[in-house]
């Protein structure tokens, strides 16, 4: 029997844009993941199995070896870093735009801002790389809500259709950068499995293109 493949996926959209392609590689799993309180989910294939993980863990899952590869956002792998780990495709889901927002005329001018956000790093260095100063003041989510109760300035957030802003009387500002989801993999079990792994890489990045030509 070849050796058990291990993918981790996180619920939510990641989990939902990653089970097309993984039905196109002809990859089915055994229950609904998003119903299923289980966090290893068997698939139709004896050698592939899923683990439901946070988005932001799945970095971690993937260069300790808990998985063999992972879906990560681009903002998750440059927030907490992807080193250590190959990210071999871009599989172009879960697309949106990290962006610095705020009141719709922009913030107050003549002081240095307080900017809310789950992205420390990346906001210093939009702020930095600008010659900006700014006060980042750091949430785990539901940034919309600091400048609302006068807490910060502006927000560094993911933008999809801009509706979470407007709901709360906020606009987009400036891009910072285009986000999609990448597969990465454990560099090792690259080394150790070429076949599996390495199989399974090509034939992920075949289904995201054939996905994105449809
Ligand atoms: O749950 P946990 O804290 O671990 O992670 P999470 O809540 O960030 O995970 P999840 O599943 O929401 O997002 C996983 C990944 O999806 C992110 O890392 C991004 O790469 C990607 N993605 C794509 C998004 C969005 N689009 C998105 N719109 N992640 C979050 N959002 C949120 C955004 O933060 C804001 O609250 O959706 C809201 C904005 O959406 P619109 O459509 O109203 O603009
Ligand atoms: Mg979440």
């Amino acid at each position: 029997m070849s050796r058990m493949l291990t993918l981790a996926l996180s619920k939510g959209r990641i989990l939902e844009e990653t089970l097309p392609l993984l039905a196109r590689c002809g990859i089915e799993p055994q229950e609904d993941p998003d119903a299923s309180r289980r966090l290893i989910i068997g698939t139709n294939r004896d050698d592939v199995r899923l683990l439901v993980v946070r988005a932001s863990d799945v970095p971690t899952y993937v260069e300790h070896g808990g998985a063999d590869l992972g879906v990560a956002g681009r903002d998750v792998l440059l927030e907490h870093g992807g080193e250590g780990l190959y990210d071999p495709v871009d599989l172009g889901i879960a697309r949106c735009r990290l962006m610095v927002a705020g009141p719709p005329d922009g913030p107050p001018a003549g002081r240095r801002p307080r900017v809310a956000t789950k992205f420390v790093h990346l906001a210093r260095q939009h702020f930095a790389e600008q010659g900006r100063q700014a006060e980042i003041i750091k949430l785990y989510g539901s940034m919309e809500l600091a400048p609302l109760v006068g807490m910060a300035d502006l927000i560094v957030d993911l933008v999809d259709t801009g509706n979470t802003l407007r709901a709360n009387g906020l606009a987009p500002l400036e891009p910072i950068t285009e986000i999609s989801s990448r597969l990465v993999v454990n560099k090792a079990s690259l080394k150790t499995s070429p076949g599996g792994v390495g199989a399974l890489i090509d034939d992920l990045a075949d289904a995201s293109q054939a996905a994105a030509a449809s």
